[in-house]
């Protein structure tokens, strides 16, 4: 397997700690991917091979040993999942996508963010910035709402994808200065990333600047 990846996409974050956790890790090749943008975000080149894999041309792209391109982070979460005999997946997996697709869209509102800090601060639109803080309070609120179903490693095993995709959400929200402190409020939240926060998985991922993502 290939992946296309940088050290800041939460995305890619995702795929990497599901991969270490279910030891594939070492099966995929890493690309380590650079764009170059204009102001406005413009892409003007990319790293080589990752349009032509996947013209959406965005991070994480996974291309499979039978080379599919899977240019999407919940694809390639269940293609590990697949190779993994499901050990990232619960029996009855509903309720855990139902929380995966908040924490997920609690990424997604990250990412716009940040696409929008990457403009001149005068180019900035204020009330944008504000829907997505909204959207991210609302997805924690409802995580600590149901922080009891986060239960990593209660049975021994891996964490699932809907708590390594939380996890990697407090993490983000960590690490850029222009998120607020996800804890205020939130104690159960809090105290179980504190735990999550310790996995190996976890701390050789910890994100690191680029320009792009
Ligand atoms: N829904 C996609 C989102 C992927 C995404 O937004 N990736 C960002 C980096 S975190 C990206 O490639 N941005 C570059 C661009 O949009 O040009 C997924 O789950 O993989």
């Amino acid at each position: 397997m290939k992946l296309f990846w940088t050290p800041a996409s939460p995305f890619t974050r995702k795929v990497a700690v599901a991969a270490r956790e279910v030891g594939l890790w070492d099966a995929i090749e890493i690309a380590p991917t650079t764009w170059t943008l204009d102001w406005g975000y413009r892409t003007t080149a990319f790293t080589a091979g990752l349009a032509e894999a996947n013209p959406v041309a965005r991070i994480p792209t996974l291309v499979t040993d039978g080379g599919a391109a899977l240019g999407c982070s919940t694809l390639a979460c269940q293609h590990l999942d697949s190779l993994s005999g499901g050990k990232l997946t619960p029996p009855d997996p509903w309720p855990m996508w139902s929380l995966y697709a908040i924490a997920d869209g609690l990424l997604e509102a990250h990412i716009l963010m940040r696409a929008e800090h990457l403009r001149p601060e005068p180019m900035r639109m204020e009330s944008f910035l504000d829907k997505q803080r909204d959207r991210i309070n609302r997805c924690f609120d409802h995580i600590e709402a149901h922080a009891d179903d986060l239960r990593t490693g209660a049975e021994g095993g891996p964490p699932n994808l809907a708590e390594i995709t939380v996890g990697v959400a407090a993490g983000y929200q960590d690490w850029r200065d222009w998120l607020d402190d996800f804890r205020p409020g939130r104690p159960k939240l809090a105290a179980w990333y504190a735990e999550f926060a310790k996995r190996p998985s976890m701390r050789a991922t910890e994100p690191k600047d680029t320009p792009e993502a």
